[in-house]
């Protein structure tokens, strides 16, 4: 059971998910991402920037107010993305750990389950390292039951099961009432997490999705497709059943210069997520709102938009609206795509956020890729770093 029938490996086109799964043998069903928590240095601004510069509201909290002594937990909403941004309250230990190694950064990628028991013992019988046992967690809302195990890095998947729950986020935690509660900025939801993995093993991460999870491969990209004059990389894009989780794998490749994942494992001080994409229904509308609260976008130059309809065809936005945000666009058979990347918003070249509205496309922007590395690459150069 719960075997990929068609694992193939498919260059720069989307693939019927259809056609890889059979759902009635997934075994591992997952209905979405339920958070992504952060380790970082100083959870109360932080959570302050994604309040002001990304639009989340104040959602829920957790620390010597709520009877926990060791951590502080800020979690942060906007319609469905959760971030949690974590700080410990004491040296040593886990977290202490992590942000020394890796700066800010992501450490759990949760996953909504209907079985959180399940999910833990379908996993690691397939070889996943656990990192939590299943427990079931309680307060007067009811049950929640949280799993865990190890993905790349030290970054990790929870399990929440929260069927049986009715609270503000986990037992544990209190609502956060914040008098300070700017506007959203149309986020929805979380379209794809990107993991950088180090040089060669880009395929063991790919396998582990597969066997593991029982996720399937629905597009890879070759140093071929995507290397510029400098940079390089390869990457491919595993993806669970029903399509609603989707995590791209990337690994450096030689190129001329120091490739960007390189860099990115170099500061990170290993594999971790790279990037957090997330859609909006308007990304005009999203991304200008972003810009006026702060937000560092890449940047990208104007001559991307001179053959720009030639290249996609007819697209609804106006050109001139999109070359003014800097919104780059891509086609293949099934639409189109507008996207855009942050710069890094930690201290590290590390993490960044994608925005992406899909028009039907279901890929990741590949005509994109060159132009994209390319104002990368202007960043990597900017800081020395190439
Ligand atoms: O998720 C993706 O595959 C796209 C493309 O450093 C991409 O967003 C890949 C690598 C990268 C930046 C974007
Ligand atoms: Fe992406």
């Amino acid at each position: 059971m719960g075997e990929i029938k068609n694992l193939k490996n498919i260059q720069n086109t989307t693939y019927g998910l259809e056609k890889l799964f059979d759902e009635a043998e997934d075994f591992l069903p997952l209905l979405g991402t339920d958070y992504i928590e952060l380790y970082v240095g100083n959870a109360k601004q932080s959570a302050h920037f994604y309040k002001t510069a990304f639009g989340f509201q104040s959602e829920a909290f957790a620390g010597l107010e709520t009877g926990m002594k060791d951590r502080v937990s800020f979690v942060l909403k906007q319609d469905k993305i959760r971030l949690v941004l974590t700080t410990p309250l004491e040296e040593g230990g886990e977290l202490n750990e992590h942000i020394n190694k890796h700066g800010d950064g992501v450490k759990v990628v949760a996953l909504w389950v209907e079985d959180a028991r399940k999910a833990w013992e379908e996993t690691t019988k397939r070889g996943a390292k656990s990192y939590m046992e299943p427990r079931v967690e309680e307060d007067e809302n009811g049950t929640v039951v949280r799993s865990g195990i190890h993905t790349y890095g030290d970054t990790v998947h929870i399990f929440v099961e929260r069927k049986n729950y009715n609270g503000v986020f986990l037992p544990g935690y209190r609502k956060w009432e914040s008098h300070y509660n700017p506007e959203t900025v149309g986020l929805k939801f979380v379209d794809h997490m990107v993991g950088n993995v180090d040089w060669g093993e880009m395929k063991e991460w790919c396998q582990f999705y597969a066997k593991v999870m029982g996720f399937a491969q629905i597009i890879s990209f070759t140093d071929d497709d995507i290397s510029t004059d400098f940079t390089a990389l390869m990457s491919k894009v595993m993806s669970n059943g029903n399509g609603r989780i989707k995590f791209p794998i990337n690994e450096p490749a030689e190129g001329k210069k120091k490739s960007q994942i390189e860099e990115y494992i170099d500061f990170y001080n290993g594999p971790g997520v790279q990037h957090i994409a997330v859609a909006t229904n308007d990304i005009v509308k999203t991304v200008s709102a972003m810009r006026d609260r702060g937000v560092e976008f890449l940047y990208v130059p104007e001559t991307y938009y001179d053959d720009l309809l030639e290249r996609v065809g007819a697209i609804d936005e106006d050109v001139e609206i999109l070359k003014e945000h800097g919104i780059l666009i891509d086609r293949d058979d099934e639409g189109y795509l507008l996207q855009l990347f942050t710069k890094p918003v930690v201290d590290r070249p590390t993490m960044f956020f994608e925005i992406i509205q899909r028009k039907g496309a279901q890929s990741f922007g590949v005509g994109n890729f060159k132009a994209l590395f390319e104002a990368i690459e202007r960043e990597q150069e900017n800081r020395g770093t190439l």
